[in-house]
Protein backbone atom coordinates (compact mmCIF):
# COMPACT_ATOMS: atom_id res chain seq x y z
CA UNK A 1 0.00 0.00 0.00
CA UNK A 2 1.24 3.34 -1.00
CA UNK A 3 1.59 5.18 2.67
CA UNK A 4 2.51 9.38 1.40
CA UNK A 5 4.25 10.36 4.54
CA UNK A 6 4.16 14.13 5.55
CA UNK A 7 6.81 16.24 6.41
CA UNK A 8 7.70 17.21 10.02
CA UNK A 9 7.96 20.60 11.99
CA UNK A 10 11.92 19.68 11.88
CA UNK A 11 14.54 20.77 9.69
CA UNK A 12 15.18 18.98 6.09
CA UNK A 13 17.41 15.98 6.21
CA UNK A 14 21.01 16.73 7.19
CA UNK A 15 23.37 16.51 4.00
CA UNK A 16 26.75 17.16 4.53
CA UNK A 17 28.86 17.75 1.18
CA UNK A 18 26.18 15.89 -0.55
CA UNK A 19 26.48 12.81 2.12
CA UNK A 20 23.83 11.51 4.37
CA UNK A 21 24.80 12.62 8.17
CA UNK A 22 25.50 9.45 9.96
CA UNK A 23 25.37 7.20 6.73
CA UNK A 24 29.49 5.62 5.89
CA UNK A 25 30.51 5.91 2.79
CA UNK A 26 29.94 2.56 1.47
CA UNK A 27 26.25 2.72 2.34
CA UNK A 28 25.61 6.56 1.02
CA UNK A 29 24.02 4.54 -1.97
CA UNK A 30 21.52 2.86 -0.07
CA UNK A 31 20.14 7.15 0.44
CA UNK A 32 19.10 7.73 -2.97
CA UNK A 33 15.80 9.80 -3.86
CA UNK A 34 14.01 7.56 -6.58
CA UNK A 35 13.17 9.25 -9.90
CA UNK A 36 9.93 10.84 -8.34
CA UNK A 37 12.10 11.98 -5.47
CA UNK A 38 10.60 9.45 -3.42
CA UNK A 39 13.05 6.96 -0.67
CA UNK A 40 11.66 3.61 1.02
CA UNK A 41 12.90 2.61 4.38
CA UNK A 42 15.27 0.49 4.42
CA UNK A 43 13.53 -2.79 5.82
CA UNK A 44 10.18 -1.65 4.91
CA UNK A 45 10.32 -0.69 1.82
CA UNK A 46 6.54 -0.57 1.50
CA UNK A 47 6.59 2.59 3.39
CA UNK A 48 7.43 5.55 1.67
CA UNK A 49 8.86 8.98 2.17
CA UNK A 50 9.99 12.13 0.84
CA UNK A 51 13.36 12.14 0.30
CA UNK A 52 13.71 15.22 2.71
CA UNK A 53 11.88 13.25 5.59
CA UNK A 54 15.68 11.14 5.98
CA UNK A 55 17.00 12.70 9.38
CA UNK A 56 14.47 15.22 10.17
CA UNK A 57 14.45 14.35 13.58
CA UNK A 58 11.53 12.26 13.19
CA UNK A 59 11.41 8.38 13.49
CA UNK A 60 9.03 7.49 10.58
CA UNK A 61 10.72 4.19 9.35
CA UNK A 62 10.10 0.98 12.10
CA UNK A 63 13.92 -0.23 11.61
CA UNK A 64 15.25 3.97 12.02
CA UNK A 65 16.91 3.34 8.88
CA UNK A 66 15.23 7.13 7.86
CA UNK A 67 17.32 8.58 11.19
CA UNK A 68 21.04 7.66 10.83
CA UNK A 69 22.54 10.65 11.92
CA UNK A 70 20.03 12.00 14.74
CA UNK A 71 18.47 10.14 18.07
CA UNK A 72 14.82 9.85 16.66
CA UNK A 73 14.52 6.25 16.41
CA UNK A 74 14.94 4.30 19.58
CA UNK A 75 18.50 2.23 19.80
CA UNK A 76 17.26 -1.24 20.32
CA UNK A 77 19.21 -4.39 20.08
CA UNK A 78 16.77 -5.32 17.62
CA UNK A 79 17.22 -2.18 15.59
CA UNK A 80 20.92 -1.03 16.84
CA UNK A 81 20.95 3.02 15.49
CA UNK A 82 24.73 3.23 14.74
CA UNK A 83 25.63 7.05 13.69
CA UNK A 84 29.32 7.07 11.29
CA UNK A 85 32.03 9.06 12.97
CA UNK A 86 34.29 9.19 9.74
CA UNK A 87 37.69 10.17 12.62
CA UNK A 88 39.61 11.99 10.21
CA UNK A 89 43.19 11.26 10.85
CA UNK A 90 42.66 8.08 12.77
CA UNK A 91 40.12 5.22 11.52
CA UNK A 92 36.44 4.97 10.78
CA UNK A 93 34.01 4.41 14.07
CA UNK A 94 30.55 4.04 15.06
CA UNK A 95 28.60 5.47 17.80
CA UNK A 96 24.87 4.69 19.72
CA UNK A 97 22.78 7.20 18.02
CA UNK A 98 21.67 7.91 22.34
CA UNK A 99 24.87 9.89 22.20
CA UNK A 100 24.46 12.07 19.98
CA UNK A 101 24.63 15.37 21.15
CA UNK A 102 24.18 14.93 24.66
CA UNK A 103 26.91 16.71 25.56
CA UNK A 104 29.82 14.64 25.71
CA UNK A 105 32.62 13.94 23.63
CA UNK A 106 32.83 10.13 22.77
CA UNK A 107 36.66 10.75 21.93
CA UNK A 108 36.89 7.02 22.29
CA UNK A 109 34.28 6.06 19.40
CA UNK A 110 34.40 9.12 17.73
CA UNK A 111 37.44 11.45 17.75
CA UNK A 112 36.38 13.47 15.15
CA UNK A 113 33.60 15.30 17.60
CA UNK A 114 30.91 14.85 15.07
CA UNK A 115 28.91 13.07 17.73
CA UNK A 116 28.33 16.66 19.05
CA UNK A 117 27.34 18.25 15.60
CA UNK A 118 25.04 20.63 16.97
CA UNK A 119 26.99 22.09 19.24
CA UNK A 120 30.37 22.08 17.75
CA UNK A 121 31.84 21.84 21.40
CA UNK A 122 34.31 18.33 20.56
CA UNK A 123 37.42 19.51 18.28
CA UNK A 124 38.80 16.96 16.43
CA UNK A 125 41.50 14.85 18.57
CA UNK A 126 42.04 12.24 16.54
CA UNK A 127 45.75 12.67 15.44
CA UNK A 128 46.24 12.77 19.05
CA UNK A 129 44.24 9.67 20.07
CA UNK A 130 46.31 7.71 16.82
CA UNK A 131 49.48 8.86 18.26
CA UNK A 132 48.08 6.90 21.87
CA UNK A 133 47.04 4.18 19.77
CA UNK A 134 50.05 3.84 17.81
CA UNK A 135 52.43 3.66 21.40
CA UNK A 136 49.58 0.85 22.67
CA UNK A 137 49.72 -1.41 19.77
CA UNK A 138 53.83 -1.31 19.60
CA UNK A 139 54.07 -1.67 23.04
CA UNK A 140 51.56 -4.43 23.07
CA UNK A 141 53.32 -6.10 19.92
CA UNK A 142 56.95 -5.41 21.76
CA UNK A 143 55.20 -7.45 24.93
CA UNK A 144 53.35 -10.15 22.90
CA UNK A 145 56.56 -10.94 21.05
CA UNK A 146 58.59 -11.02 24.25
CA UNK A 147 56.18 -13.64 26.19
CA UNK A 148 56.09 -15.68 22.94
CA UNK A 149 59.91 -16.07 23.46
CA UNK A 150 59.04 -17.15 27.10
CA UNK A 151 55.92 -19.63 25.74
CA UNK A 152 58.60 -21.41 23.74
CA UNK A 153 60.73 -22.10 26.21
CA UNK A 154 57.81 -23.16 28.70
CA UNK A 155 56.63 -25.20 25.73
CA UNK A 156 60.26 -26.90 25.71
CA UNK A 157 60.31 -27.37 29.48
CA UNK A 158 56.78 -29.25 29.43
CA UNK A 159 57.96 -31.23 26.47
CA UNK A 160 61.06 -32.27 28.48
CA UNK A 161 59.24 -32.59 31.44
CA UNK A 162 56.46 -35.01 29.71
CA UNK A 163 59.33 -37.14 28.75
CA UNK A 164 60.48 -37.56 32.30
CA UNK A 165 57.46 -37.91 33.45
CA UNK A 166 57.59 -41.08 30.69
CA UNK A 167 60.82 -42.72 31.73
CA UNK A 168 59.22 -42.37 35.44
CA UNK A 169 56.45 -44.28 34.28
CA UNK A 170 58.43 -47.27 32.14
CA UNK A 171 60.70 -46.98 34.92
CA UNK A 172 57.74 -47.92 37.87
CA UNK A 173 56.37 -50.23 35.54
CA UNK A 174 59.62 -51.82 34.98
CA UNK A 175 60.40 -52.37 38.69
CA UNK A 176 57.11 -53.75 39.15
CA UNK A 177 57.51 -56.73 36.67
CA UNK A 178 61.18 -57.83 38.14
CA UNK A 179 59.35 -57.50 41.94
CA UNK A 180 56.52 -59.99 40.51
CA UNK A 181 58.97 -62.26 38.75
CA UNK A 182 61.33 -62.33 42.27
CA UNK A 183 58.42 -63.72 43.66
CA UNK A 184 58.62 -67.57 44.53
CA UNK A 185 62.43 -66.92 44.22
CA UNK A 186 61.03 -66.34 40.49
CA UNK A 187 59.65 -69.54 40.11
CA UNK A 188 56.41 -68.41 39.65
CA UNK A 189 55.09 -67.48 36.37
CA UNK A 190 51.85 -65.99 36.88
CA UNK A 191 51.83 -62.76 38.84
CA UNK A 192 47.86 -62.21 38.62
CA UNK A 193 46.90 -63.35 42.27
CA UNK A 194 49.09 -60.31 43.49
CA UNK A 195 47.68 -57.94 40.66
CA UNK A 196 43.81 -58.49 41.29
CA UNK A 197 43.95 -58.51 44.73
CA UNK A 198 43.16 -56.03 47.15
CA UNK A 199 44.78 -56.43 50.48
CA UNK A 200 44.34 -54.72 53.72
CA UNK A 201 47.33 -55.29 56.16
CA UNK A 202 46.23 -53.93 59.55
CA UNK A 203 48.49 -53.69 62.61
CA UNK A 204 44.96 -54.05 64.95
CA UNK A 205 46.80 -52.82 68.51
CA UNK A 206 48.92 -50.11 66.53
CA UNK A 207 45.37 -48.71 65.36
CA UNK A 208 43.90 -49.46 68.32
CA UNK A 209 46.06 -47.46 70.50
CA UNK A 210 45.74 -44.77 67.50
CA UNK A 211 41.99 -44.50 68.01
CA UNK A 212 42.30 -44.19 71.75
CA UNK A 213 44.09 -41.77 71.59
CA UNK A 214 42.64 -40.06 68.88
CA UNK A 215 39.04 -40.30 70.77
CA UNK A 216 40.86 -38.86 73.93
CA UNK A 217 42.20 -35.81 72.34
CA UNK A 218 39.16 -35.35 70.36
CA UNK A 219 37.09 -35.06 73.52
CA UNK A 220 39.05 -32.76 74.67
CA UNK A 221 38.88 -30.38 71.55
CA UNK A 222 35.72 -31.02 71.42
CA UNK A 223 35.00 -29.44 74.76
CA UNK A 224 37.70 -26.38 74.31
CA UNK A 225 36.01 -25.84 70.85
CA UNK A 226 32.09 -25.45 72.09
CA UNK A 227 33.67 -22.89 74.95
CA UNK A 228 35.39 -20.95 72.11
CA UNK A 229 32.59 -21.35 69.86
CA UNK A 230 29.94 -19.90 72.64
CA UNK A 231 32.25 -16.61 73.34
CA UNK A 232 32.41 -16.38 69.92
CA UNK A 233 27.97 -16.54 69.06
CA UNK A 234 27.91 -14.45 72.24
CA UNK A 235 30.06 -11.53 70.97
CA UNK A 236 28.51 -11.91 67.32
CA UNK A 237 25.18 -11.67 68.92
CA UNK A 238 25.79 -8.92 71.52
CA UNK A 239 28.51 -6.90 69.93
CA UNK A 240 27.99 -2.98 69.44
CA UNK A 241 27.40 -2.22 66.12
CA UNK A 242 27.85 1.15 66.36
CA UNK A 243 31.71 1.32 67.45
CA UNK A 244 33.25 1.02 64.59
CA UNK A 245 36.34 -1.86 65.82
CA UNK A 246 37.77 -3.70 63.08
CA UNK A 247 39.34 -6.23 65.05
CA UNK A 248 35.93 -7.00 66.24
CA UNK A 249 33.93 -6.92 63.08
CA UNK A 250 37.26 -8.92 61.78
CA UNK A 251 36.88 -11.51 64.65
CA UNK A 252 32.72 -11.50 63.86
CA UNK A 253 33.76 -12.44 60.32
CA UNK A 254 36.07 -15.16 60.88
CA UNK A 255 33.61 -17.03 63.32
CA UNK A 256 30.88 -16.65 60.81
CA UNK A 257 33.08 -17.57 58.12
CA UNK A 258 33.80 -20.78 60.14
CA UNK A 259 30.25 -21.33 61.19
CA UNK A 260 29.36 -21.36 58.01
CA UNK A 261 32.09 -24.08 56.88
CA UNK A 262 31.62 -26.14 59.63
CA UNK A 263 29.25 -28.70 58.66
CA UNK A 264 31.50 -30.19 55.88
CA UNK A 265 34.56 -30.03 57.79
CA UNK A 266 32.75 -32.25 60.77
CA UNK A 267 31.72 -34.54 57.59
CA UNK A 268 35.34 -35.59 56.84
CA UNK A 269 36.07 -36.02 60.46
CA UNK A 270 33.22 -38.78 60.27
CA UNK A 271 34.22 -40.28 57.57
CA UNK A 272 37.82 -40.56 58.64
CA UNK A 273 36.64 -42.41 61.87
CA UNK A 274 34.45 -44.32 60.36
CA UNK A 275 37.08 -45.85 58.11
CA UNK A 276 39.19 -46.24 61.04
CA UNK A 277 36.81 -48.03 63.49
CA UNK A 278 35.22 -50.19 60.28
CA UNK A 279 39.44 -51.55 59.53
CA UNK A 280 39.58 -51.79 63.02
CA UNK A 281 36.56 -53.83 63.39
CA UNK A 282 37.18 -56.20 60.28
CA UNK A 283 40.85 -56.83 61.32
CA UNK A 284 39.11 -57.88 64.95
CA UNK A 285 36.20 -60.25 63.59
CA UNK A 286 38.93 -62.06 61.26
CA UNK A 287 40.88 -62.54 64.09
CA UNK A 288 37.90 -63.71 66.11
CA UNK A 289 35.95 -66.10 64.22
CA UNK A 290 38.75 -67.28 62.07
CA UNK A 291 36.93 -66.80 59.33
CA UNK A 292 38.84 -67.88 55.99
CA UNK A 293 36.88 -64.95 53.80
CA UNK A 294 37.73 -62.64 56.53
CA UNK A 295 42.08 -63.51 56.98
CA UNK A 296 44.49 -61.54 55.44
CA UNK A 297 45.83 -63.25 52.87
CA UNK A 298 48.74 -64.12 51.62
CA UNK A 299 50.26 -65.45 48.43
CA UNK A 300 51.42 -68.69 50.04
CA UNK A 301 47.66 -69.70 51.57
CA UNK A 302 46.11 -68.43 48.17
CA UNK A 303 48.34 -71.27 46.43
CA UNK A 304 46.81 -73.32 49.68
CA UNK A 305 43.56 -72.20 49.60
CA UNK A 306 43.29 -72.80 45.27
CA UNK A 307 44.86 -75.66 44.87
CA UNK A 308 42.82 -77.48 47.02
CA UNK A 309 39.86 -76.39 45.59
CA UNK A 310 41.35 -77.97 41.95
CA UNK A 311 41.83 -80.80 43.75
CA UNK A 312 38.16 -81.56 44.78
CA UNK A 313 37.26 -80.23 41.23
CA UNK A 314 39.41 -83.39 39.78
CA UNK A 315 38.73 -85.85 42.49
CA UNK A 316 40.17 -88.80 40.39
CA UNK A 317 43.18 -87.12 38.96
CA UNK A 318 45.56 -89.34 39.79
CA UNK A 319 48.87 -87.52 38.47
CA UNK A 320 47.56 -84.64 40.97
CA UNK A 321 49.50 -85.14 43.58
CA UNK A 322 48.81 -84.59 47.16
CA UNK A 323 49.33 -81.15 49.08
CA UNK A 324 51.67 -81.38 51.91
CA UNK A 325 49.37 -80.82 55.55
CA UNK A 326 52.19 -78.88 56.92
CA UNK A 327 54.55 -75.88 55.88
CA UNK A 328 58.23 -76.82 55.07
CA UNK A 329 61.09 -74.44 56.37
CA UNK A 330 62.09 -73.35 52.90
CA UNK A 331 57.76 -72.49 52.31
CA UNK A 332 57.61 -70.64 55.24
CA UNK A 333 61.21 -68.86 54.29
CA UNK A 334 59.69 -67.72 50.46
CA UNK A 335 56.41 -66.49 52.16
CA UNK A 336 58.14 -63.86 54.26
CA UNK A 337 60.30 -62.99 51.18
CA UNK A 338 56.56 -63.30 48.80
CA UNK A 339 54.59 -61.06 51.81
CA UNK A 340 57.67 -58.68 51.53
CA UNK A 341 57.75 -58.23 47.95
CA UNK A 342 53.81 -57.94 47.81
CA UNK A 343 54.16 -55.10 49.80
CA UNK A 344 56.24 -53.55 47.50
CA UNK A 345 54.61 -54.22 44.59
CA UNK A 346 51.46 -52.40 46.20
CA UNK A 347 52.99 -49.46 47.21
CA UNK A 348 54.86 -48.88 43.43
CA UNK A 349 51.47 -49.57 41.77
CA UNK A 350 49.72 -47.12 44.15
CA UNK A 351 52.53 -44.78 43.36
CA UNK A 352 52.49 -45.91 39.51
CA UNK A 353 48.58 -45.34 39.42
CA UNK A 354 48.74 -41.94 41.02
CA UNK A 355 51.47 -41.05 38.55
CA UNK A 356 49.32 -42.50 35.19
CA UNK A 357 46.03 -40.65 36.79
CA UNK A 358 48.75 -36.87 36.69
CA UNK A 359 49.98 -37.75 33.36
CA UNK A 360 46.91 -38.26 31.72
CA UNK A 361 45.71 -34.64 33.29
CA UNK A 362 44.51 -32.28 30.46
CA UNK A 363 48.00 -30.14 29.97
CA UNK A 364 46.20 -27.89 27.14
CA UNK A 365 47.91 -27.28 23.97
CA UNK A 366 51.46 -28.29 23.68
CA UNK A 367 51.09 -30.06 26.98
CA UNK A 368 51.95 -26.50 27.98
CA UNK A 369 50.53 -26.61 31.46
CA UNK A 370 53.16 -28.78 32.85
CA UNK A 371 55.41 -26.16 32.70
CA UNK A 372 54.00 -24.14 35.27
CA UNK A 373 52.01 -26.73 37.45
CA UNK A 374 53.52 -27.01 41.23
CA UNK A 375 53.85 -23.40 40.57
CA UNK A 376 51.84 -20.01 41.45
CA UNK A 377 51.63 -16.55 41.75
CA UNK A 378 51.05 -14.79 44.73
CA UNK A 379 49.99 -10.85 45.47
CA UNK A 380 47.90 -8.29 47.85
CA UNK A 381 45.43 -6.31 46.57
CA UNK A 382 42.95 -4.56 48.45
CA UNK A 383 42.58 -5.88 51.72
CA UNK A 384 43.74 -9.54 51.34
CA UNK A 385 46.99 -11.69 49.92
CA UNK A 386 45.71 -13.50 47.32
CA UNK A 387 47.31 -16.63 46.06
CA UNK A 388 46.99 -18.78 42.70
CA UNK A 389 48.62 -22.39 43.40
CA UNK A 390 48.57 -23.15 39.30
CA UNK A 391 46.00 -26.13 38.82
CA UNK A 392 45.59 -26.91 42.38
CA UNK A 393 43.54 -23.82 44.38
CA UNK A 394 43.14 -20.38 44.89
CA UNK A 395 43.54 -18.73 48.26
CA UNK A 396 42.11 -15.19 49.60
CA UNK A 397 44.31 -15.26 52.88
CA UNK A 398 43.49 -18.13 54.43
CA UNK A 399 40.41 -18.52 52.98
CA UNK A 400 40.16 -21.68 49.94
CA UNK A 401 37.94 -19.56 47.00
CA UNK A 402 38.17 -23.02 45.00
CA UNK A 403 40.16 -26.14 43.64
CA UNK A 404 41.23 -26.69 40.46
CA UNK A 405 38.65 -28.11 37.74
CA UNK A 406 40.02 -27.42 34.71
CA UNK A 407 41.65 -25.10 31.85
CA UNK A 408 39.86 -23.74 28.84
CA UNK A 409 42.76 -22.19 26.95
CA UNK A 410 41.96 -18.86 28.21
CA UNK A 411 40.60 -19.42 32.01
CA UNK A 412 41.25 -21.93 34.77
CA UNK A 413 38.33 -22.67 36.89
CA UNK A 414 38.29 -23.19 40.46
CA UNK A 415 35.41 -24.61 42.62
CA UNK A 416 34.18 -25.85 46.03
CA UNK A 417 36.23 -23.31 47.97
CA UNK A 418 35.00 -22.25 51.69
CA UNK A 419 31.38 -21.35 52.49
CA UNK A 420 30.53 -17.87 52.26
CA UNK A 421 28.31 -16.72 55.51
CA UNK A 422 24.82 -16.81 54.01
CA UNK A 423 25.94 -17.22 50.51
CA UNK A 424 27.78 -19.69 48.08
CA UNK A 425 31.00 -22.22 48.15
CA UNK A 426 33.58 -19.65 46.97
CA UNK A 427 34.73 -20.13 43.15
CA UNK A 428 36.80 -18.29 40.80
CA UNK A 429 37.75 -18.13 37.04
CA UNK A 430 41.52 -17.06 36.49
CA UNK A 431 41.68 -15.52 32.88
CA UNK A 432 45.33 -15.10 31.42
CA UNK A 433 46.28 -12.39 29.14
CA UNK A 434 49.12 -12.47 27.24
CA UNK A 435 52.21 -10.64 28.64
CA UNK A 436 56.03 -11.50 29.02
CA UNK A 437 55.59 -12.49 32.93
CA UNK A 438 52.86 -13.44 35.49
CA UNK A 439 51.49 -10.79 37.12
CA UNK A 440 47.49 -10.40 38.99
CA UNK A 441 46.37 -7.66 37.30
CA UNK A 442 43.06 -7.39 39.11
CA UNK A 443 40.44 -9.25 41.45
CA UNK A 444 36.92 -8.89 40.94
CA UNK A 445 33.91 -9.98 42.91
CA UNK A 446 31.44 -9.79 40.52
CA UNK A 447 28.55 -12.08 42.54
CA UNK A 448 29.27 -12.56 46.30
CA UNK A 449 32.32 -14.98 46.29
CA UNK A 450 32.28 -15.89 43.10
CA UNK A 451 35.39 -14.21 42.02
CA UNK A 452 37.11 -13.25 38.64
CA UNK A 453 40.89 -12.96 38.60
CA UNK A 454 42.84 -11.29 35.58
CA UNK A 455 46.42 -13.01 35.47
CA UNK A 456 49.12 -11.58 33.08
CA UNK A 457 50.94 -14.62 32.00
CA UNK A 458 53.15 -15.69 28.48
CA UNK A 459 51.20 -19.41 28.61
CA UNK A 460 48.09 -17.51 26.02
CA UNK A 461 50.96 -15.27 24.32
CA UNK A 462 50.19 -15.95 20.26
CA UNK A 463 51.09 -14.09 17.19
CA UNK A 464 48.37 -11.47 17.69
CA UNK A 465 46.68 -9.24 14.95
CA UNK A 466 46.44 -5.68 15.10
CA UNK A 467 42.36 -5.85 16.28
CA UNK A 468 43.47 -8.07 18.62
CA UNK A 469 46.33 -6.24 20.35
CA UNK A 470 43.94 -3.25 19.68
CA UNK A 471 41.10 -4.95 21.79
CA UNK A 472 42.04 -3.15 25.62
CA UNK A 473 42.94 0.37 24.02
CA UNK A 474 41.30 3.20 25.89
CA UNK A 475 41.79 6.61 24.78
CA UNK A 476 43.47 8.69 27.71
CA UNK A 477 41.78 12.36 28.01
CA UNK A 478 44.10 13.82 30.25
CA UNK A 479 46.76 13.94 27.34
CA UNK A 480 44.41 16.08 25.60
C1 LIG B 1 35.06 -12.28 53.15
C2 LIG B 1 35.70 -12.28 51.79
C3 LIG B 1 34.86 -11.51 50.80
C4 LIG B 1 33.44 -12.04 50.80
C5 LIG B 1 32.88 -12.04 52.21
C6 LIG B 1 31.49 -12.69 52.25
O1 LIG B 1 35.08 -11.01 53.68
O2 LIG B 1 35.83 -13.59 51.37
O3 LIG B 1 35.41 -11.60 49.49
O4 LIG B 1 32.60 -11.26 49.98
O5 LIG B 1 33.73 -12.76 53.08
O6 LIG B 1 30.98 -12.69 53.52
Amino acid sequence: MFLRAYLSGFAASVVVAGSILGVSPDKQELYKPNADGFWHCLLDPSIVLLFDQINDDFCDCPDGSDEPGTNACEYTSEHPQLFYCANQGFKPNYIENYKLNDGVCDYELCCDGSDEYRSGQCPNVCAKVKEQYDEHISKRREESERGLLVKLEFEQKAAKLKRIAEEQLAQLGKEIELLHEQIDGGKTASTSEVKDEKFIVVDEAKLNRKLEAFKAENSLLTKKLASLESAFREMTEKYNPNFNDAAVKNAIHTYQDYISNKAEEIEVDLEYKDIVVQTIERSENALQDNDQSKILPTLQNMIHYYYNKLVETFPHNNEISTPPSKLSKQQTFNAEENEALIQEIKSKQIELDASERRFKQDYGENDILRAIEGGGYEKKIGDYNYRIAFMNAVYQDNTLVGRYTGFDGKSMHFTGGDRCWNGPQRSATVEFVCAPEHDLLSVFEPQKCQYKFVLASPLVCEKFSESELAENFSVDKTKF
